[in-house]
């Protein structure tokens, strides 16, 4: 548990990548009591420095004492990284929110968004495991809507940005649009297939069930979130040529009649949303508006008249700010609360 003080020290694992980038950025935007912030990352990394507040901080390699004297570590360097490091980090009486797969399943590690299910963190035993962010975005819209009518079944489709995968596949959809522009041929590293002018209809590898793992932690994560094992979710995430931001579908069968109107208001209430929706106008949520935004924004919210009880709905977040640093700066936050 972290002790009540007036400052923290704070290590941010994995500092030099895209999420590492928006962490350190997170916390000073939001004025985190931070006392000394160290950064770490792998040797390729070594020797270069990172601006935090005024200062230049150096990056450092990790060793096992690298956490002594560390409140709260934030870690984004990878699921391996995670599995040897996190578990050194806590032992060392830190409290690690952990960015990486690694942890979100296992039953003993708390999977928390704050504004779903804060009261998670209350059990926590040194390692605390932030979601997808697919997820995230997702839960934060499905609780209000849970409280209200009760959730059945969720259908969802994703339309997710290169930066999910970090600044290697911005580069990529950055190249391959300029050598298409100019007539040149593409080069692909990253992805499979070419990004630039398509959409690619899976994300990370497949598994035996033909969905991919992004898919399956879309619904493994979002029942641990919820706390709800019955709720059927079946997801498609697809990888689009957009820098920032992931966009959803969602189609949301409840337990009880909900009308539009009634989805508004609830959501309009609900901490870290925003309600975004006058078609008449045009007006709906869009990754290039949402880029750096602190909360989900919803849009085309309206009946799904194909069927009894259930809504359709456009939900877009910034992945690499709700969807990661975000959620993770969000936890050390309630966690200093309740100290
Ligand atoms: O592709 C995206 O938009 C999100 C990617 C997430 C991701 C990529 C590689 C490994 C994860 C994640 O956060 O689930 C992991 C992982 O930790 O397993």
């Amino acid at each position: 548990m972290l002790k009540k003080k007036d400052r923290y020290n704070v290590a941010v694992v994995g500092a030099t990548g895209a999420v590492g980038n928006e962490m350190i950025a997170t916390l000073e935007e939001r004025d985190f009591p931070v006392g000394r912030l160290r950064l770490f990352a792998s040797e390729m990394s070594e020797g270069r420095n990172l601006k935090f507040r005024d200062a230049d901080i150096p990056v450092e390699i990790l060793n096992e004492d690298s956490f002594i004297g560390i409140d709260i570590a934030l870690f984004s360097a990878g699921g391996e990284r995670s599995r040897i490091w996190a578990p050194v980090a806590a032992r060392s009486g830190c409290v690690v929110i952990d960015n990486s797969s690694q942890w979100r399943m296992d039953p003993e590690v708390p999977l928390v968004v704050p504004e779903v299910n804060p009261h998670d963190l209350e059990w926590h035993k040194g390692i605390i495991a932030n979601p997808n962010c697919s997820t995230i975005q997702m839960v934060v819209v499905l609780k209000p809507i849970y409280d209200a009518a009760g959730i059945r079944r969720v259908v969802v489709t994703t339309f997710q940005s290169v930066s999910g995968t970090g600044k290697k596949a911005m580069d990529e959809l950055m190249q391959q649009t300029v050598a298409i522009l100019n007539f040149k041929p593409v080069e692909k590293n990253v992805y499979p297939h070419q990004i630039a002018f398509n959409c690619i209809p899976h994300i990370d590898s497949f598994l035996e069930n033909d969905y991919t793992k992004e898919e399956m932690k879309m619904v493994n994560e979002t029942r641990k979130i919820l706390g709800d094992d019955s709720i059927g979710i079946t997801a498609t995430t697809v990888r689009v040529p957009v820098f920032r931001c992931h966009s959803e579908s969602l189609n949301i069968e409840t337990d009880k009649k909900i009308t539009p109107n009634e989805v508004r208001a609830v959501l309009s209430a609900a901490p870290g949303l925003v309600v975004y929706d006058a078609p008449e106008k045009n007006i709906s949520p869009l990754a290039t508006d949402v880029a750096d935004r602190h909360e989900t924004y919803v849009g085309r919210i309206r009946e799904d008249e194909s069927t009894e009880n259930a809504i359709n709905m456009w939900i877009v977040a910034d992945n690499l700010r709700k969807g990661a640093a975000l959620n993770a700066v969000q936890i050390a936050e309630k966690l200093v609360e309740m100290a």
